[in-house]
């Protein structure tokens, strides 16, 4: 049997960002994995993102509502195939407002409409480097929900890439919302433990799904 030696609860690791373990059931992750799998799929699909610079980004990504490109969004995937970004679905806003609820509370769910998720695959070498979710025209809180491999996901504050930080271990099922004063923290994965997903899963790797408001209308808009 599985017991931990320190239950893990609640935890509000800088203001306005909370971590809450536990928080899908292992039902709840297959519904979402099986529909990650369907996202995944061509066309506007998973894909390896390039960065401006020359590089990629070791995180394969999808997305839905508005596609996510370095450093904009926009409604077709103009970075890859050129098909229409697919549509973001109801139950996945339901979802992201049941999930700031339960850790900022109802009043910061009330006008959180949200309309983009950029689901993140990796593998047991990718990462992801500090950055900061700043791409959007809303403050609402960023919703991430983590399914398979336990990761480092580091947690650091608005004005630098540098400490301090707090670094927590995110596992399948498990929750963590940013927002308020925490909303523009830089934030990363530096590492994935592969092979620690839970083996009824059936999910080789960690995926993230990262729900946000885009405050966006038009085609191409947004962008730093
Ligand atoms: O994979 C994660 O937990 C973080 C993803 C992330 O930072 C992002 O999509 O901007």
């Amino acid at each position: 049997m599985d017991v931990e030696l320190f239950p893990r609860g609640r935890v509000e690791v800088v203001p306005g960002a909370v971590h809450l373990p536990d928080w899908l059931g292992p039902g709840q992750q297959r519904e979402l994995l099986r529909a990650c799998r369907e996202w995944a799929r061509p066309p506007a699909g998973l894909r390896t993102v390039r960065t401006p610079g020359g590089g990629t980004m070791t995180a394969r990504q999808v997305c839905l509502g508005w596609h996510w490109y370095p450093y904009a969004y926009a409604r077709t995937v103009v970075d890859g195939d050129g098909a229409p970004v697919k549509p973001f679905p109801a139950w996945l806003g339901d979802l992201g407002r049941r999930a700031v609820t339960d850790t900022l509370g109802a009043e910061a769910a009330t006008a959180a409409a949200y309309d983009i998720a950029l689901i993140n695959f990796y593998d047991a070498d990718a990462r992801m480097g500090l950055h900061r979710d700043a791409d959007e025209r809303a403050d609402a809180p960023v919703v991430s929900l983590s399914l398979g491999d336990t990761c480092v996901f580091r947690f650091g504050n608005p004005d630098t890439r540098t400490r301090p930080w707090t670094d927590v271990e995110l596992r399948s099922g498990d929750l963590f919302v940013f927002g308020g004063p925490s909303r523009l923290a830089h934030h990363g994965v530096p590492r994935v433990h592969a092979g620690t997903a839970p083996p009824e899963l059936g999910l080789t790797g960690r995926l993230n799904i990262t729900l946000r408001v885009s405050g966006l209308q038009e085609p191409g808009a947004g962008g730093r």
